[in-house]
């Protein structure tokens, strides 16, 4: 930093008080952290000679981002909850323990308390013309033996990238089931195929992509939780093999193993068997989940959630 030990002790002395370290009140953890934070963020002005200019664009970008409530489509934009993603796998792999089907991230839709229903659902409210996909598939443990009683809980994109709730057209919880696996563990649900998702192109987010020359599209996906006594909770997704943005996610969710392959069904019997008795999609796919070491892994991690 500054050569004049003058000016270098005179920021010290400023980042120290305004992140509290000498106050009484307020908590550690979070004064160290805001301390590193406001170091750093000192270092980038100066290095880069931000110009007042840039800097009351940069806050007022801020003020955007909250208005807009984008501030966790960033997040996942920025890689940053990718990896968070990244640093959970290194101590599993440091640790050694069992990893199952592997995670991916949340995102910002989740809506909590969907619809529950017993082995299967309708997931779509019959509102679009759309391809029909028959999603389906078992939950079990490292050994393949069923979990029964698991809550499959999924969600995903209508054919223009839109999440209920988020996308007030939809009615509520359009394409937002839960799902419970029976005695075989097998879960099923009959939706449609849904189209991948684009930031909103006026928002906050868009514009700093676009600042940084990239896209903010991902690829058409479907978001699960999964969750059974005595296993690790599971937050992931899969990505329908086929979509242009399949490895160029501005999220940067897509992993080899999360890859399932949509398959064109036109047998008639088994469009009859699932009574939608045309033809249709078909996408499986299978969860083996992790014992839990301890009561607090059979839960999603905390976050602030709609209706949660
Ligand atoms: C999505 O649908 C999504 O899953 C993520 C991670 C970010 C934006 C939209
Ligand atoms: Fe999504």
């Amino acid at each position: 930093m500054s050569k004049n030990p003058a000016h270098q002790s005179e920021l010290e002395t400023l980042l120290a008080i305004s992140s509290g370290l000498n106050a009484d009140g307020g908590n550690d953890r979070f004064k160290n952290i805001m301390h590193q934070l406001l170091s750093d963020l000192c270092q980038t002005i100066k290095k880069f000679d931000i110009t007042d200019e840039e800097f009351w664009v940069a806050v007022n970008y801020l003020n955007e981002l909250g208005e807009r409530k984008e501030a966790a489509l960033l997040a996942a934009g920025l890689g940053l909850e990718h990896y968070l993603d990244m640093r959970a796998d290194e101590k599993e792999a440091a640790a050694g323990t069992d990893v199952g089907t592997p995670r991916t991230i949340e995102g910002p839709l989740y809506v909590a308390n969907a619809p529950l229903s017993e082995r299967f659902a309708r997931m779509d409210d019959g509102s679009e013309n759309a391809e029909t996909m028959w999603l389906h598939g078992s939950v079990t443990d490292l050994d393949g033996k069923p979990v029964a009683g698991a809550i499959v809980d999924i969600w995903h994109a209508n054919t223009l990238g839109g999440y209920s709730f988020f996308d007030p057209s939809q009615s509520e919880y359009n394409l937002r089931r839960r799902v419970k696996t029976g005695a075989d563990g097998r879960y099923a649900v009959r939706s449609i195929v849904p189209c991948g998702y684009g930031c909103p192109p006026d928002g906050p987010t868009q514009k700093l992509l676009t600042g940084l020359g990239r896209h903010g599209n991902r690829p058409a996906h479907v978001h699960f939780f999964v969750s059974a006594p005595g296993f690790k909770h599971l937050t992931t997704q899969i990505n329908l093999n086929g979509d242009q943005y399949l490895w160029d996610d501005f999220a940067f969710a897509t992993r080899e193993e999360l890859i399932a392959d949509p398959v064109k069904i036109t047998d008639a019997t088994l469009a009859r068997e699932r009574d939608i008795n045309a033809p249709h999609t078909e996408v499986s796919f299978n969860f083996s989940l992790v014992k839990a070491a301890e009561n607090t892994e059979e839960s999603r991690g905390k976050r602030s959630r709609v209706k949660e």
